[in-house]
């Protein structure tokens, strides 16, 4: 489907969503249509076209020049929009039914046109209305072992790997989780958010030397191991869910990355909820960590076992000690996701959406202490269901 050469950038309103629809021909011609921008993330304006007689529809996603969340103050670039669009697609040469299906999108108007979801919701709305969602973590687990796979040394081309990494240079996006996930939440830094109650914890971590190392080597990983074309982003709210299915969506910090990150990432979403829930509604989600971590590693070593192209594959015990460092990293970056989304900025609407005052400081003084434990304790953790043993801790303490 092609554009006019002339596309300038510029925000898309409601009726321009239509208009761009229609030009595009995705609709047959004077279909009635609706549109409404529904986005709720923090970045990006997303716009729901549907045609009024089925009620079919589309999604056009339209990058900002600026952080939605913090305001035109934050430039961002919209070169996402391509790594969005170009992520969605690579990661559907691998495993089509967990990705929306991309129609058309253009780079100058740091658009993408895909599949509408609206059947589905939002994993992490669902989950904070204690839906439990009993195929999420085989499917996660699945996206994630074949993503990663594919994309990797191992299961593709080494040069054609070294190729397609330079597509998927995103620095400004790399940065801010540098930041966000990595650096500020460690300091007093400006981009902090938290309840005044929280200072004394907060400080504590501030102050927390042997913290502060551990977290300096995952930041490094971060910075510096191009194992995958990883998504980036994957907590609950990039995730779109219903009992029988499952979507990953807004893949727009997707870049070469560390193999646990991903992995790490929906551990620590998971775990968040888990600590939003009386404690007689944790163990789904307990269940879900362990199953992600299950089906990654059936998946990736069947993928290793039957398409490696490294000649070293079948070396006894390589499998196995990447498998313990991916375990390891994931262990370390789920504990910084957990500080992050607890203090500093982009919170989570599960624990931010507990009403009562007590019970939410609580909540999150056990956020701090689960994600502290998580990166120092990282290596002496043996099987995922230690992660349980550490989260079960954190809710023995009495504050
Ligand atoms: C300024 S962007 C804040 C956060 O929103 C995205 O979803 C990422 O998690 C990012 O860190
Ligand atoms: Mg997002």
């Amino acid at each position: 489907m092609a554009m006019s050469k002339q596309s300038v950038y510029e925000p898309l309103t409601e009726s321009g969503a239509v208009a761009l629809a229609v030009r595009l021909g995705l609709f047959p011609e004077g279909t009635p249509l609706t549109c409404r921008e529904i986005g709720d993330g923090n970045l990006n304006l997303v716009f729901h076209v549907v045609d009024q007689r089925t009620g079919k529809g589309i999604i056009i996603k339209q990058a900002l020049p600026y952080a939605k969340v913090v305001g035109e103050s934050w430039p961002l670039t919209l070169k996402r929009a391509v790594i969005e669009s170009n992520a969605l697609r690579t990661f559907a040469s691998y495993v089509p039914e967990y990705v929306p299906n991309v129609y058309y999108s253009d780079e100058l108007l740091a658009i993408t046109v895909m599949e509408d979801l609206s059947h589905l919701q939002i994993a992490r709305k669902g989950l904070i209305e204690g839906k439990t969602y009993p195929l999420l973590s085989e499917h996660i687990g699945e996206f994630i072992a074949k993503t990663l796979f594919y994309t990797s040394d191992f299961g593709m081309n080494q040069q054609q790997k070294k190729q397609l990494a330079q597509q998927f240079v995103n620095p400004e996006l790399c940065k801010i989780t540098e930041d966000l996930v990595f650096t500020d939440p460690f300091f007093d830094h400006e981009t902090n958010n938290f309840e005044a109650e929280l200072r004394h914890d907060v400080e504590a971590l501030w102050n927390d030397e042997a913290l502060h190392l551990e977290v300096a080597k995952l930041k490094r990983k971060f910075l510096t191991e191009g194992d995958a074309l990883i998504h980036g982003d994957l907590h609950t709210g990039s995730i779109f869910a219903s009992d029988t299915e499952t979507k990953v969506i807004d893949p727009e910090f997707a870049f070469y990355g560390p193999f646990g990150f991903d992995i790490g990432q929906f551990f620590a979403n998971l775990l968040l909820n888990a600590l939003s829930r009386p404690e007689q509604e944790q163990e789904p989600l307990l269940q879900h960590v362990e199953k992600t971590w299950d089906v990654f590693t059936t998946v990736f070593s069947d993928l290793w076992e039957q398409h490696n192209v490294e000649p070293y594959a079948k070396t006894k015990g390589w499998l196995q000690e990447l498998l313990h460092v991916i375990f390891i990293d994931a262990v370390g970056f789920a504990g910084c996701e957990v500080i992050r989304r607890t203090i500093g900025l982009a919170h989570v609407a599960d624990l931010d959406g507990i009403a009562d005052k007590q019970t939410r400081i609580e909540a999150k003084r056990r956020a701090l202490q689960l994600g502290r434990a998580l990166i120092l304790q990282r290596h002496s953790l043996r099987r995922v269901q230690d992660i349980r043993l550490l989260f079960t801790q954190t809710l023995a303490t009495t504050y």
